[in-house]
């Protein structure tokens, strides 16, 4: 309480100060003496406006700058659009970056009956078979390597899936389904010109996918595949290219190439054990060798041997074999049991870090081309060839215990998720003396500071972290436990997205947030890269069942399906009676044709199991069959208007 009164004043002093500040434009001479006396008060002069928030302020405890960093006026708007993944509960949130607040929720793999997603047939169609997903990694789509603001594409980790989010309207609009892959998980990441979203097995299975084979023939029946997904650049139209077959190893995280490396993949795997033994818990059976690898693919040859015809075809899919068509895929040793592989801003430096090593190891690009080059392996795996870890390492941090992940700040710092150790590590990425590279306790120094986080952070985020140019002000750390943080709401618990303050020598904590299963991992936005629209313009978004006056409005039967074309607006439905026989099958095309924003109108037939919502100047369909006579009330959800109960009809199923 006395905290909070401390901030309250404070931030009374500063906003006096702000107002002076702003005035000073007008009344220079005056101003100046005000703040010469503000300064001798022992208030810092140094405000710099909300686009600067930089910075640690002087004379202030840590508590008031971090609640001055963070605290959002009401009617202010954030900096940046944060959006999180929500793991199995197959959705996305959006939050404003650095208040942190919650805005909104995009439904993805799952129904949300909050939007009607998954209720109307054009979710339902997206949506086919399954009723979840598993959502992991947001990326966005990128233009030389910078976010340009258009799509959002993310992964499901459970159904070998991957789905667009379109940033002007915040809405999923296609899901793609790939065959072979199972468990996407090092996806969904996007080349430096969206030219390609990665895909990868995480748990290989017999191929081709279908195909029945015992764990006892693990290592010779079951194949990983990595995957190359084309994204059609005027409507981000996502397709399978082409797949490569790959040996029955867990593929982990991946990440794409940027400028010299920009014509790459990079994946993870662990399990190069290649075994799956019954009951021996392949925590222990994946451990036993003291490196897995890192795994690289190059899309630009791997087009030309699609071109070239050398491939064969599986399920649809055009699998490439690496023992064929060489100089595609290479391997090279990494610290044992990896999780993360990040590409450095210049795109010179990849990271990766193994969990059971209490190091990241950086390869240097360039070294991988010579290696490459100069045909420099050390062994060779199913025709994969592993290059020389010592010809393309650049050296290996010791960051500390549980690597999984790493971002970057543009300012030649990186920043280390360590889940064992419930911290952030920020080092310095190369180049470093050649003298310490060889020598862990001289690669200490270059460890330049931790923050400790609550608890056992997963991946982290940094503000633009995945582009070339990363802002270097804000990370957040996405926790995997956050007890004691927040009021008690029984066993399960949410996990947590601290927001850490990355501008000054040394990380801040600024910010504790929590959030539904499972933040894995989020991008953040620069706020003004996004542009929605407001409405569904009449005639900009053509829909064929779309009408504009109640005169359009129709029932008509054929045979025994019957389609309603309906309107809704402040406050009713035309028509609002439906007519059918019991066991007609009904489709009603909702089209709201409101022109204002915001002014949604929800159709929900009460025991029909039916819930569409249409925003502005939408369309959406809905199909179900009549089979329960009686008379059913229909009625708005959203709250529309002060008549919003009045707006209601009858749904009458004669037997
Ligand atoms: Cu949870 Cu990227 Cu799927 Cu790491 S992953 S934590
Ligand atoms: Cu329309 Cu409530």
């Amino acid at each position: 309480m006395k905290n909070n009164n401390k901030i309250i004043n404070l931030l009374k002093k500063e906003e006096g100060v702000r107002r002076i500040l702003m005035l000073s434009k007008f009344f220079v001479p005056i101003v100046a003496i005000i703040c010469l006396a503000v300064f001798a008060a022992g208030c810092g002069g140094d405000e710099g406006g909300r686009g600067s928030r930089g910075g640690q302020t002087k004379g202030r405890s840590d508590i008031t700058d971090a609640a001055l960093k963070t605290y959002i006026p009401p009617g202010d708007l954030d900096e940046y659009y944060l959006f999180y993944s929500g793991g199995h509960s197959g959705q996305i949130y959006v939050a404003g970056v650095p208040s942190m607040r919650h805005i909104s929720t995009i439904p993805v793999f799952s129904p949300y009956s909050g939007t009607g997603y998954g209720f109307d047939n054009e979710s339902k169609e997206m949506l086919g078979e399954y009723s979840w997903g598993d959502a992991h990694h947001p990326a966005f789509s990128e233009t030389a390597g910078e976010y340009d603001g258009r799509w959002l594409f993310i992964n499901d980790n459970a159904q070998g899936r991957i789905a667009r989010i379109d940033l002007s309207d915040f809405k999923t609009k296609q899901i793609l389904k790939i065959p072979n892959v199972s468990a996407n998980h090092g996806s969904s990441f996007a080349t430096e010109n969206t030219e390609y979203l990665t895909m990868a097995t995480r748990m290989s299975v017999p191929f081709p996918e279908g195909t029945y084979a015992d764990v006892t023939e693990y290592a010779t029946k079951y194949k990983g595949i990595v995957a190359g997904i084309k994204v059609e650049p005027t409507n981000g139209d996502m397709s399978l290219a082409w797949e490569i077959l790959m040996p029955p190893f867990n593929y982990d995280l991946g990440d794409a190439g940027k400028s010299i490396s920009s014509d790459w993949m990079f994946w993870t795997c662990y399990n190069t054990e290649r075994e799956f033994i019954e009951g021996a818990k392949l925590e222990v059976t994946a451990s036993q060798r003291d490196k897995d690898f890192l795994v690289m693919v190059n899309w630009k040859e791997a087009e030309k041997a699609i071109a070239a015809g050398n491939y064969t075809t599986h399920k649809g899919a055009k699998v490439i074999d690496p023992a064929k068509a060489p100089g595609i895929v290479y391997f090279a040793g990494l610290a044992k049991s990896p999780h993360g592989v990040d590409v450095a801003p210049s795109g010179k430096w990849i990271i990766g870090s193994g969990k059971l090593s209490p190091t990241t190891t950086i390869y240097n690009f360039e070294k991988i081309l010579k290696a490459i080059e100069n045909k420099d392996y050390e062994d060779e795996v199913d025709g994969i060839p592993v290059l020389t870890y010592e010809s393309v390492r650049e050296a290996e941090m010791p960051v500390g215990l549980g690597p999984l992940h790493t971002q970057f700040d543009g300012r030649g710092n990186a920043y280390t998720s360590l889940f064992v150790e419930s911290a952030v590590a920020k080092w310095k990425l190369p180049p470093y003396d050649p003298g310490d590279v060889n020598d862990a306790k001289k690669m200490e120094k270059y460890v330049l500071d931790k923050i400790p986080v609550a608890y056992n952070i997963g991946h982290l985020v940094s503000a633009e972290g995945d582009s070339k140019s990363p802002d270097g002000n804000y990370l957040v750390a996405l926790n995997k436990l956050s007890k004691g943080r927040h009021l008690s709401v029984g066993p399960s618990i949410p996990e947590s997205g601290q927001l850490i303050g990355i501008d000054g020598e040394k990380m801040k904590l600024l910010y504790d947030a929590f959030t539904e299963p499972e933040p894995h991992y989020a991008v953040m936005i620069k706020a003004d890269k996004l542009k929605p629209f407001e409405v569904y313009k009449k005639g900009e978004h053509p829909n064929k069942n779309a009408i504009w006056s109640p005169e359009e409005t129709s029932i008509t039967r054929s045979g025994k399906k019957v389609e309603v074309k309906m309107i809704a607006v402040r406050s009713f439905f035309a028509p609002d009676v439906i007519r059918v026989n019991k066991g007609d099958e009904v489709t009603v095309h909702l089209t709201n044709i409101e022109q204002t924003r915001d002014e949604l109108h929800g159709f929900a037939i009460n025991d029909y199991n039916v819930n569409i919502i249409a925003d502005p100047g939408e369309t959406k369909s809905v199909t179900f069959k009549a089979d329960k006579s009686g008379v059913y009330a229909f009625y708005c959800t959203n709250f529309c208007s002060a008549l919003h109960q009045e707006m209601q009809g009858y749904l009458l199923v004669k037997p």
